[in-house]
């Protein structure tokens, strides 16, 4: 009686392994159906192999955006660390970025050279760094901005550059922070003009058209006492966040007796983050100081 019901057990196995196989071969034949030629319409967008691949993301008619929400101007700190927060969360949760800066309503996540994180596909790079960085804006608007409620969704464009040596990438780094430079600058005189001294934004633009920087920066000290060079850092520089250790301190139950109850201790741990810096980053300290962003192996 046992024998014959394990040999009908052992049949049993052996034909339900049968039809598995079936299925699977089944499901092979379904995958490669008539229709799989659609694939070929695909593009190729594959990232040049051993090129730096940066992503800049630019928040959509945040000129609407920021009046809508009562950003400050010309800088609204609240909005400059949320985004920051946004390219931090980036940073963690996707691979390979070695660096990133950001100012304005704009940030670039640049990935290193060797990376070959979804085979280098430009569309994978971008997609991804784009929604998190969305997704992320929303998630801790509230953390920045508590009394001012989000009224709409943002949205963020996203390009994909690829730079074939370190000079070209200094260089387009460079780029970024000489714009934020000749913006602020601007913009800090204008809104002076308007806001202290009264001035239409029609009537602050004519007072501006064709001044060099070192007209705007003689009207804003004579005019309003600003000493340009004492404004902060990161209104005039944007933020560059890299990669550095970190010690955090936390508190932990510690693991004792019963008897003397639940004690807590400072633990110390080491992490690596992405933190924020204000520093210029066209001359070369910077580099110098940091010679590990522009390893060939980072
Ligand atoms: P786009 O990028 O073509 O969709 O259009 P916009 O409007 O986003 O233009 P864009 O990116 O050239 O300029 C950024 C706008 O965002 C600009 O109008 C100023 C505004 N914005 C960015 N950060 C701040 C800020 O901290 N305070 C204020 N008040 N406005 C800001
Ligand atoms: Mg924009
Ligand atoms: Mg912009």
């Amino acid at each position: 009686m046992w024998a014959s019901c394990n040999v009908k057990f052992r049949d049993c196995l052996a034909i339900s392994s049968v039809i598995l196989r079936r299925c699977l071969s089944l499901g092979v034949t379904m995958a490669k159906s008539k229709f799989e030629y659609v694939r070929d319409f695909e593009a190729d967008d594959t990232c040049l192999a051993h090129c730096w691949v940066v992503v800049r993301l630019d928040g959509r008619n945040f000129h609407r955006f920021s009046e809508k929400h009562n950003f400050e101007k010309p800088n609204d700190s609240r909005a400059l660390h949320l985004m920051t927060k946004c390219a931090q969360t980036v940073m963690k949760e996707l691979e390979d970025i070695v660096i990133s800066y950001g100012q304005s309503d704009e940030y670039s996540f640049v990935f290193k050279r060797k990376s070959n994180w979804f085979k280098r596909r430009a569309s994978k790079f971008m997609t991804h760094v784009a929604s998190q960085f969305a997704s992320s804006y929303v998630f801790y608007w509230r953390d920045y901005f508590e009394d001012q409620p989000l009224l709409y969704p943002p949205g963020f464009d996203g390009r994909v550059v690829v730079y074939p040596t370190n000079q070209t990438l200094k260089d387009y780094l460079s780029w970024r922070q000489a714009d934020c430079h000749i913006n602020n600058l601007y913009n800090t005189v204008f809104w002076a003009l308007i806001q202290q001294s009264g001035l239409t934004p029609v009537q602050a633009q004519k007072r501006l058209q064709g001044t060099l920087a070192a007209d705007k920066n003689e009207i804003l000290f004579s005019e309003f006492n600003i000493n340009y060079n004492n404004e902060p850092l990161m209104y005039r520089k944007g933020t560059v966040l890299i990669w550095q250790k970190v010690d955090e301190v936390m508190t932990k139950e510690a693991k004792v007796p019963a008897e003397t109850g639940g004690q807590k201790m400072a633990v110390t741990r080491t992490r690596t983050k992405p933190v924020p810096f204000h520093c210029d980053i066209i001359g070369d300290a910077f580099w110098k100081e940091h010679p590990e962003i522009l390893d060939e192996d980072s």
